[in-house]
Parts: C-alpha cells; structure tokens; sequence
C-alpha cells in the first residue's frame, strides 16, 4: 500500500548514496566560507582549520548530540518525577582509581548541572576560530563520554530502576510475528519508557484483555527487560511494523524516531501519537506527558483511541510471510542477577576468554556479517548486549541467557559498565587489566559514539565496525588507537571486516594481562 501511494521506506531510501568526505569527517559545515572538503593532510579549510582540527571537531560535535540526548532523558526523568539532581554523582559510581585518574586530567565536572554546561561549551570551542588544538578538542570528547555515562545512561537506568524496578530474568517473544491480527495492536516506540509504562499498567487489567502492546526500539526493548512486552522491531524495522496494516496506534517519545512515520502511517489507518514535548511531527496527535498523572491519563486516551480506530483496520491479515516470525528470548539481566562471581572465577581460571559488550545500532549500510562473528567467538567469550543489536542478535535466537545476556535499552549500556565494574572487583584489577571489549559494529546515531567514548574512558577497548567520521589515514584515527592509552589504556578502533577481527581476537586475545 505505501509502494502504491509512492511512499519510501528505509529499505528504498537506503539506494541514495552517503557522501563518502563527509562520513570520514573531512568535510566541515560550521562556517558559510564553506563548506570545506579537506581531503588531504595538505589541505587546510578557507578559515585555516588543518583535517586534524576538522575531523576533530566533527567527532566531539557529534558526541556532544549523542550526550545532550542521554543527559536530557535523565532530566526529563528527574523532572517527572520532581526530583533533584544527585550530589558529586560521578565520585560516587565511578571506580575511585579512575575518578582520580580524571580529576588530575581535569575531565570530571564537579559543580551541580556542569555536565550542561560543558556540552554546550563543546559546541562553542568547536565553533569556527576557537579551539585549534586537535589534542584538546579530543579531550574534551573523552569529557563528554564520561558525562554521557553518568549523567546520562548510570542516572537514567538508575532513575527508570527506582520508579519501574529492576528488570529480573524471564523469557519473551521478539520480532514482527508478535503483532497479532485478532488484537487491538498499540506500538510504544522511542527512548523515554515513562508513558509506555503507564500503558503496560493499564493493559494488566481485565478490561483492556483485547489489547496487544508490543514495543519498537529502545522504549521497547525497556518494557521487553522490565516486563516481557514482546518486541516487534528495532530502528530499521519500525516503518515495517506500521506497513503490516494491523497497528492501531503508534505512541513515540523521543529519539531515533523516523520522520517518515507520520507519511506512511496515512497509507494505513494508523493513529501516531508524540507523547514528549520535545518530538513533534506534522500530520500527528500530540500528547506531551508532564508526570505520572498526565502519563496515566494518556495511557487511558490512547488505549480508547486505539479501540475505536480498530474498525478502520482494512488488513485482514499481515501479508508478508517473514513478518511472521517471532523467537523465544531469555531477556532482563542487570549486574545484580547476572552470575558475575561465577563468570569472575571463569575467567580467573582461563575457562573463559572474557567479556564482549555488543551494543548500538544496526546500521543497514553494513552489510558484513556480525553476528556470525559473535557466535564464532561465543565459545571462549560471554556476550553482554542492548539496544538495536540485542534485537538482532535475539532474531538469530542467540538470547539464551548463558552466553548471550540481554540487559535492556542503550541507557542500560550502565549495566555493562557496572558488570565491568564489579567483575573487575572481584578479579581485583582494574577494569583496563580485564580481558574486556565493546562492540559497536553498525553504529548510525551520535549516541552510539558517545556511549563508545564512555567506555573507552573506563579503560575498555572499543571496535566500531562503520567509519564514524574517521578514516585510517588520519591524526585523529591514529590518536583513538594508539595515543589514547597513554591516559586512558584504551583504545577506539575501526575494524569493518569481521573476518579479519575475528583473526586478531583469535590470535592475540583481548589484549591484557590475561593474555
Ligand atoms: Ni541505541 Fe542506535 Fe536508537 Fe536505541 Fe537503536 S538506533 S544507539 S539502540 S533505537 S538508541
């Protein structure tokens, strides 16, 4: 029905082709003398930026999104729930080695609310005629990954855990089959699961029986941990979710939320509701929740919507014979159910190799093949996993709950760290000695950079497996693999071919004193 009223999916869009000097973060944008396109080392932009500068600045800008936006869902948490920013918050989740290590490079903010404060500084010095030192300006970048980690994704998960609690193991369902076509369908889509979870309250009770909530990214795969709401689709797959006919209603919060929903949802009879204040689009109903009250009314408004909107359903069935699918899943660790004493002795006994965090996004531009990589190393290592990636490793039915631990949304990706964390505790050493990796291979949002600069703040290694604004034959490459460990011992690394990196792994381990 959308081919027919000549509208495009991502599956079509993916066609237009990326500009291959912008995604190696040669191009600069900031000022109108350009843009300039330093291809080069020889070449300076009009303003005199050298490539290092420019690649430099692109990177922290971009880190800078990937954090306004995880430190804005921790506030719009606090707000809804009237609560305050926590004290020296970032003294008391870190390792204290580590909050030394960053006090004394002077990358820690300490005053109450600095953490904005330094986000929109990145933004200024990064602004054409300021910081001209690439050095510097990824230092800043390290800065906001660590802000990204505690003042957006520890407080956040800490916040959703206090109000929703903890998630606790349990098996689920995932992937397009659970949309049912003799239910009333409503999709929570987005990030901030505040309205999602007054739903999932309003559908335990008797009356609301004909209703089928499923989620869709990172909002889903919050309710999927906390309380098995089946999971229909990650980020690419959203706009197929609504062209299966059968969805009622589509609530969005924020993030990662397709423009083009809004087009296609008027190909079909679907109602799509924004729900935060921030995340407006045309041609849609528009519900701002404010606190829990506003959310539980929504939550009523929209389950009525959804109701009456059943009757203009025109899909009897969901044609397409994959979006049958759907896979049992092991779902709902967090560092306090996982069996880290357990996994601490493996690998203190060599009976593991160790820890692999797969996370982020799954960038349709990559085409190799990951999550066979994964499961070739899942003999020797245990994988722990979020976001769009756990969606695609749950497809493959790899969430068993032994090798493969799903541990929520991107926010979680503090469950990762805080498994780090402790692990490295009970091995006693730093969370940089252990035999630890991220794994980001098909990264497409600032987030997912953000959240890498994080943990390579920690100490972890990190592999993106998509140039993020960097290529090989830059400084600044060459700075994340090999500069970086002088403070940090740790580095970020490209590698695109998982045949190759599977080669290194075998061969060398996670490079660390349990080599
Ligand atoms: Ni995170 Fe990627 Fe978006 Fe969630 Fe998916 S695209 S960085 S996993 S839904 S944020």
């Amino acid at each position: 029905m959308a081919k027919k009223n000549k509208i495009t999916t991502i599956h079509e869009r993916i066609s237009l082709q990326p500009c291959p000097i912008g995604l190696q973060g040669k191009c600069c944008k900031i000022c109108l003398m350009g843009p300039c396109r330093v291809v080069s080392k020889d070449i300076k932009g009009v303003c005199g930026a050298s490539q290092d500068v420019i690649v430099a600045r692109n990177i922290l800008r971009f880190v800078a999104g990937g954090t306004s936006a995880h430190c804005g869902h921790a506030f719009h948490f606090l707000n809804y729930l009237k609560k305050k920013y926590p004290k020296d918050y970032i003294k008391k989740k870190s390792p204290h080695y580590l909050y030394k290590l960053w006090s004394k490079l002077g990358i820690v903010p300490k005053i109450h609310f600095e953490h904005f404060k330094d986000i929109s500084e990145a933004l200024h010095l990064s602004t054409m005629g300021v910081d001209a030192d690439y050095q510097d300006i990824m230092k800043w970048t390290m800065k906001l990954g660590i802000i990204d980690g505690y003042y957006g994704m520890y407080l956040a998960t800490e916040l959703e855990d206090f109000v929703f609690n903890k998630p606790k193991p349990k098996t689920a369902e995932l992937d397009l089959g659970v949309i049912k076509t003799d239910k009333i369908n409503i999709a929570v889509h987005g990030h901030e699961p505040m309205l999602a979870e007054s739903l999932v309250a309003e559908i335990k009770k008797p009356n609301n029986k004909d209703i089928n909530l499923i989620g869709v990214c990172c909002t889903g795969a919050s309710v999927l941990a906390r309380h098995g709401i089946p999971l229909a689709a990650n980020f690419v797959l959203q706009e197929d979710v609504i062209a299966t006919g059968v969805i009622e209603v589509m609530a969005v919060d924020i993030q990662c939320i397709m423009p083009s929903l809004a087009d296609l949802c008027e190909c079909y009879h679907t109602k799509l509701i924004t729900t935060n204040e921030l995340c407006k689009i045309p041609n849609t109903l528009h519900f701002p929740i404010k606190n829990k009250k506003s959310a539980q009314e929504i939550a009523k408004k929209i389950i009525a919507i959804a109701r009456k909107n059943r009757k203009n359903r025109k899909t009897k069935e969901i044609k397409i014979e994959k979006k049958k699918s759907k896979k049992k899943v092991v779902i709902g660790f967090t560092p306090d159910s996982l069996p880290l004493k357990e996994i601490a002795e493996k690998i203190k006994k060599r009976k593991i190799k160790g820890i692999i965090g797969v996370i982020g996004c799954a960038n349709p531009r990559v085409k190799e093949n990951w999550i066979s990589f994964y499961k070739k190393l899942s003999k020797d290592y245990i994988f722990l996993t979020t976001g769009c990636m756990a969606f695609k490793l749950g497809q493959e039915g790899l969430l068993d709950g032994k090798k493969f631990f799903h541990l929520g949304s991107c926010v979680n990706n503090s469950r990762i760290a805080e498994t780090f964390k402790r692990i490295a505790e009970l091995c006693k050493h730093e969370i940089t000695d252990m035999p630890f990796l991220i794994s980001c291979p098909m990264p497409i949002t600032e987030k997912a950079i953000a959240i890498g600069f994080f943990f390579a703040s920690l100490g972890v290694d990190v592999h993106f497996g998509y140039p993020f604004l960097i290529s090989s034959d830059t400084t600044i490459a060459d700075f994340l693999e090999n500069v970086l460990k002088e403070h940090f011992r740790s580095k970020i690394f490209l590698e695109t071919l998982p045949q190759k990196l599977l080669q290194k792994i075998k061969k060398d381990g996670l490079a660390t004193i349990f080599k």
